[in-house]
């Protein structure tokens, strides 16, 4: 059987018609976009706030938009983007000092008995000394190091890459897991690193600058270089480190910056 279609004649309308036509359409698409965009707004206000502690509380569904972002990011650099280079000579001499959270607030701090403490589970903490540290081989790197700030300086450390400090002390079980935490030893500042700057090819448990023993201001004994994130990751004098495959609290996260902070 054959459908039976009729055939819609339609008289042409008028001028004024077609604009009363067009007047109404226009109403009814911004009236439209006006209660959707307070709709939106509503939905966000009023949707939960992510898990508290670890990032500055915002909305849940902007939280998932900025880690989908930081998920493009770690994808798109991995470990096989490197940070720029520079020759030794263009490395600042004095290098500026910006802030002490767990350096001066530390009163008990003794250098001479300092162990960095690897925490892990199920097994007691190991405790390795700064010599240890030193008889690995050693990474040198002259780099722009950013803070979030607005500064930056071209500067020169050296000490055991991260990624042969995790290979030589067996933590490579360990590391699989999704974050490092890096504490000072009075746990006064801290930081969350996820894998990939973990086992970035210039990230640095570093124990020189400018070829001399780190100043105590600049995280001696053993501070961390990460060049692949702005300065308020890179942890001065490290007491602890342990590993989680959810974030570790983060001191600047904390106060609502990016967890991420990556270059
Ligand atoms: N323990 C500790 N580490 C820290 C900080 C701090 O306040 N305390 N500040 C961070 C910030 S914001 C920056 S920019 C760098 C500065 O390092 P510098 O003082 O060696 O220049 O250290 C980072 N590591
Ligand atoms: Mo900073």
């Amino acid at each position: 059987m054959k459908a039976n279609y009729k055939k819609k004649i339609k008289t042409p309308l008028t001028v004024e018609q077609k604009i009363k036509r067009r007047t109404f359409i226009s109403f009814g698409a911004f009236s439209a976009l006006g209660v959707s965009t307070i709709a939106g707004w509503k939905w966000l206000l009023n949707a939960p706030e992510e898990t508290p502690g670890i990032t500055g509380g915002t909305r849940a569904p902007l939280r998932r938009a900025l880690n989908k972002t930081e998920l493009f990011f770690r994808n798109f650099f991995s470990n096989k983007h490197l940070v720029k280079t520079y020759p030794i000579t263009e490395a600042a001499k004095t290098p500026r000092v910006n802030s002490l959270i767990g350096i001066e607030d530390d009163e008990g701090f003794d250098i001479s008995s300092w162990k960095l403490i690897v925490k892990l589970k199920n097994q007691k903490d190991r405790y390795i000394s700064i010599d240890a540290l030193k008889a690995l081989p050693k990474t040198e790197i002259v780099y722009d190091f950013k803070c979030v700030e607005g500064w930056d300086e071209i500067q020169h450390w050296a000490g055991v890459r991260l990624s042969d400090f995790l290979a030589h002390f067996k933590l490579q079980e360990e590391a699989k897991k999704q974050y490092m935490g890096l504490e000072t030893p009075n746990g006064a500042y801290y930081v969350g690193l996820e894998r990939e700057s973990i086992m970035h090819p210039q990230t640095l448990l570093a124990y020189e600058m400018n070829g001399k023993p780190i100043s105590i201001d600049h995280g001696a004994p053993l501070r961390l270089i990460v060049p692949v994130k702005y300065g308020i990751k890179n942890l001065k004098r490290i007491g602890t480190m342990s590993f989680s495959d959810s974030r570790p609290r983060d001191y600047w996260a904390e106060q609502g910056y990016d967890y991420y902070s990556g270059l």
